[in-house]
């Protein structure tokens, strides 16, 4: 994918904010530290997302426009523990109001730690995403930090349990990146 143009179009911490926009959209969701905004620069090939080591990082719905006719929206990440419980519950709002307005979602990628695998906040996403209708692709982020075999493993479980894609990507080597722009090309 030959990116000529990229650029931040916007930053809205309440779904009331959110333009009528019905340009197409792939979402990035998934846990605080997962890794959304780094594969979003990935992808890009550009660092536009602001990254962090610390969770909790993203606190707006971000769209980063993609040659002025596709936009990413870089969503905040859930189920961090240690952010302040009103702050967690207005955060887990703004994903769910943004999911019921968002419109022209193409696909949502559903970001999972490769170490972390699957957990229950994870779930109410994915059950959130399948009653909107919106095919799914997961990612398992961070793969340089398991082998191989526990990859296929992980691929094997996602599909059997959830009958879900998963794609194994690292901002470390260019595995995958091709992979994920593919599918996105297809959904839009
Ligand atoms: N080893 C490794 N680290 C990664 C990878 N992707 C992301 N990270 C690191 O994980 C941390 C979190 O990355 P972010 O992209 O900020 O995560 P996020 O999901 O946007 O986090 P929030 O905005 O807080 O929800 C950063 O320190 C990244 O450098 C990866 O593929 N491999
Ligand atoms: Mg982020």
């Amino acid at each position: 994918m030959n990116i000529k143009r990229a650029e931040l179009a916007g930053t809205y911490f309440n779904a009331r904010q959110l333009p009528a926009d019905p340009r197409p959209k792939v979402l990035f969701l998934g846990r605080s530290n997962v890794g959304k905004s780094s594969l979003i620069n990935a992808l890009l090939g550009r660092r536009l997302a602001r990254t962090s080591a610390t969770p909790g990082k993203t606190l707006s719905v971000n769209y980063f426009a993609v040659d002025g006719r596709l936009l990413f929206a870089d969503l905040p990440g859930y189920g961090y523990a240690r952010v302040a419980k009103d702050e967690a519950a207005r955060v887990r709002r703004l994903i769910a109001d943004f999911l019921q307005r968002v419109e022209n979602a193409r696909l949502a990628l559903l970001l999972i730690d490769s170490r972390r695998g699957f957990l229950p906040a994870d779930l109410e996403t994915l059950a959130a995403l399948l009653e909107k209708s919106l095919p799914v692709l997961t990612i398992l982020t961070k793969s340089d930090k398991i082998s191989l075999s526990q990859q296929r493993n992980l691929i094997d479980q996602f599909k059997n349990k959830f009958g879900l894609l998963a794609i194994p990507f690292s901002i470390r080597s260019a595995a995958g990146r091709d992979e994920v722009w593919r599918r996105i090309q297809e959904a839009i």
